[in-house]
């Protein structure tokens, strides 16, 4: 999507401050913190938010999902951390590319 924040940042045309990147996903640094390590890993795929997903986006969902407990540990958040997804503007969306919020403190 051409307007969309985090699919230029998917394509390297905004920079960001990588965590992780392999073909299908992306994870990198919030710019706006809430905790002491707190990023966000999305799809490199355009899905606007979890309110779009189904049964089509299983594969997807469980692989950006599954990356979160070795990402987190690498971060420094092996005693445990927080993760969420804001869905749609009533649910705190900002950014309508779908994210998944990890934070916590270093242990
Ligand atoms: P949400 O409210 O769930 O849509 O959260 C969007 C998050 O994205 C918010 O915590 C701030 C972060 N964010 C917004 N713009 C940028 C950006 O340009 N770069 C990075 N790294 N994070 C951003």
């Amino acid at each position: 999507m051409s307007d969309c924040l985090f699919c230029k940042i998917a394509a390297g045309e905004i920079p960001c401050d990588k965590v992780y990147e392999d073909d299908d996903v992306l994870a990198f640094h919030d710019i706006r913190p809430i905790a002491p390590v707190h990023f966000l890993v999305i799809p490199k795929q355009h899905v606007a938010s979890l309110s779009d997903c189904g049964p089509e986006h299983e594969a997807m969902l469980g692989r950006l999902l599954a990356h979160v407990p070795k990402l987190a540990r690498e971060q420094g958040l092996a005693a445990g951390f927080k993760t969420g997804i804001n869905t749609g503007r009533a649910g705190g969306q900002e950014v309508f590319h779908l994210h998944i919020h990890v934070f916590g403190h270093k242990a």
